[in-house]
């Protein structure tokens, strides 16, 4: 294997030299579109459920890990001649439209992150609650935080001239955690990578790909042989149209092939099947969703995902972005996200010399603090057993939590503290078995059963955390709660609103116009249980909007009546319109399940939908 010199320009060897070698180590190009159709599972196609869980559970319960990004923009963090460039940090390169020899040549010889402590910050993420680390071993700059040696574009080609990886991955696991790696497929940096970025003038040979994925490759084998153990590889960058599901697929067999035991996110694929918003067509591979910077208001139901999301708003340290989340706010996403069955990965973007903001320190010892109080209610749970929030916080759920009992423990994480010390579960109708508070093993609640579910009285009028108070509530058996139904306003309206679907495939709600988005296919569903005392007529509307391409024929079927519309393109995706598109009539109180589907197969995405109204029709 030779080595990628560090400023490289087009490789010269012939194609079919390359190919040929190629052929041999690692995945061969396809066509640049995805296969369609293809329909692997999510995860190794041959490995069955009880492996499958064996292998994801330490991930599963460990519910909070640190994620890291660190590299060559730590240091010039969000400026570049002089200026500060709006966006991302470590997207500097990119945001400056900077020459990546000239980005390597500036940046290269002044890191020396000299104050790097890999002990500080595995104490970091242990004493936060964090049970493992992942960080950028390789950004889109192309850059490798380790020693490699199929590249002089590396640490080891700074004054610094440590292995941060080695490290980092001893320290971790000292303090009990796992090691994982990020890696980009995307490259801005390397001589064959592909597309260029369109101010990158250096020659490029379009059978260049075929080398850069044998480098990625190389890369790989070193980082997954050389470091023990790794927990995860947590690709990105897998958006551009030279990466295809082919050489997904074949890069996450390779992975594996390596390290059996390591998870492997959706990004190593081009679907992000089912998961967040690209072809369920594909079901591509991965193991789980990456929601970035959101939380599914539903979650994700049935399937194993993590938020990623900054404390601020850059991933990469940049000195001007002090848009800082407060340690409540990330305190309640964690609870957020752990009752709706994810896990929370937070970031953190190490300064230039090696030290961490003291901001996101502040922060982190704030959680730490909190989750030694509070840590089993977060810890190994299932998601909340309610259909929808409850108004005070978020519940978690650990069934069989009394060794030989059949008994649940349902973790009330309290946000809105009751003054009258009064806890209402509405629609919950199991026999409350205990009540104990954490943090205050004094503190004496009861529960009971009445008619509109359980009631938690006696908590006293003050909060133990005001960010967030854990209840415990055990209950017999598995917990049983009522659906939870879409009924009418006072008007008789019927609203069935984005943020209360049950989606299925690609659909995704998203909070930008609140709605559902991300409809890349016919299968894919989106649908509300609706009730009504009365048995009317309703006229049934969907608030939609798309761009000038896309929009089709759409089905609403309302208790088994299909209705149909064509939905003409609009303007762009935030250009929302109101449209008629029938008439029907709903039983009294019986439970009717609206459910609206693409007839056409949508191109990149079908329409933005923000509700199905149903108007009770005046006759
Ligand atoms: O472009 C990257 C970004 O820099 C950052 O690494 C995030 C983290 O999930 N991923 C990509 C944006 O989706």
């Amino acid at each position: 294997m030779t080595r990628t010199p560090a400023l490289a320009l087009a490789a010269t060897a012939s194609t079919a030299a390359i190919s040929a070698l190629l052929l041999a180590a690692t995945p061969t190009t396809q066509p640049a579109t995805p296969t369609a159709g293809a329909h692997e599972q999510p995860g190794t196609p041959t490995e069955s459920k009880s492996a499958r869980d064996a292998r994801m559970k330490w991930w599963r319960d460990a519910r909070f890990g640190m994620f890291i990004h660190f590299g060559l923009y730590s240091q010039p963090a969000g400026v570049w001649a002089g200026k500060d460039w709006p966006g991302a940090g470590e997207w500097l390169l990119h945001n400056a439209k900077a020459d990546p020899i000239e980005y390597e040549k500036t940046l290269v010889p002044s890191f020396n992150p000299v104050k790097f402590d890999a002990k500080e910050w595995a104490d970091l993420a242990r004493d936060a609650g964090m049970k493992y680390v992942v960080i950028t071993t390789k950004h889109h700059d192309g850059f490798a935080l380790w020693d490699s040696k199929v590249s002089d574009y590396d640490v080891m080609a700074t004054p610094f001239k440590r292995d941060i990886m080695k490290e980092l991955s001893d320290a971790v696991r000292a303090d009990g955690l796992t090691m994982c790696w990020y890696h980009s497929i995307m490259d801005w940096h390397h001589p064959d990578y592909l597309p260029r970025r369109e101010w990158d003038k250096r020659p490029a040979d379009p059978a260049g790909y075929p080398r850069y994925v044998e480098y990625m490759n190389a890369q790989l084998r070193e980082l997954l042989t050389n470091y023990g153990p790794i927990g995860i590889l947590w690709f990105d960058g897998e958006w551009e149209n030279t990466w295809n599901h082919d050489l997904g697929k074949r890069t996450d067999d390779f992975v594996r092939s390596l390290q059996p035991a390591i998870i492997v996110n959706n990004r190593v694929d081009t679907g992000r099947a089912g998961m967040e918003g690209f072809s369920a067509d594909e079901k591509s591979r991965g193991d789980y969703g990456t929601p970035e910077q959101t939380i599914p208001p539903n979650g994700m139901p049935g399937r194993d995902w993590e938020t990623c999301m900054t404390m601020n708003g850059t991933w990469g340290f940049k000195l001007s972005d002090t848009r800082w989340k407060s340690s409540q706010d990330l305190i309640r996403k964690l609870c957020d996200i752990a009752s709706k069955g994810g896990n929370f990965l937070l970031n953190v973007g190490p300064r230039g010399d090696g030290t961490i903001p003291p901001e996101s320190v502040e922060r982190l010892h704030r959680m730490g603090a909190w989750m030694k109080v509070n840590g089993e209610a977060i810890y190994g749970t299932a998601a909340s057993p309610f259909p929808r929030t409850l108004p005070w916080g978020r519940v978690t759920c650990k069934p069989g939590v009394a060794a030989g009992t059949a008994e649940t423990m349902l973790n009330l994480f309290v946000f809105d503290w009751p003054k009258d010390g009064t806890l209402r579960l509405d629609g919950l109708r199991s026999d409350p078995m205990g009540v104990t508070v954490l943090g205050d093993a004094g503190r004496k609640a009861t529960a009971a059963r009445d008619d509109r579910g359980v009631v938690v009285t006696g908590l006293g009028s003050a909060p133990v955390d005001a960010d967030a108070t854990v209840v415990q509530l055990r209950v017999a058996g598995t917990p049983q709660v009522d659906p939870v139904y879409v009924t009418p306003a006072a008007d008789g309206t019927v609203t069935c609103r984005a943020a209360d679907a049950v989606t299925t495939g690609s659909i995704q709600y998203e909070s930008h116009y609140e709605n559902l988005g991300w409809w890349r296919d016919t299968a894919s569903t989106a649908s509300w249980d609706v009730k009504v005392a009365k048995a009317i007529g309703f006229r049934v509307k969907l608030d939609y909007a798309c761009n000038e391409t896309c929009g089709g024929e759409i089905e609403v079927d309302v208790g088994g009546t299909k209705l149909r519309a064509t939905l003409p393109p609009r303007k762009d995706w935030g250009d929302f319109a109101t449209v008629d598109v029938g008439m029907t009539t709903i039983p009294a109180d019986k439970p009717v399940r609206v459910t609206v589907r693409a007839l056409t197969k949508p191109g990149e995405s079908f329409i933005n939908l923000r509700s199905v109204t149903l108007t009770p029709m005046q006759w």
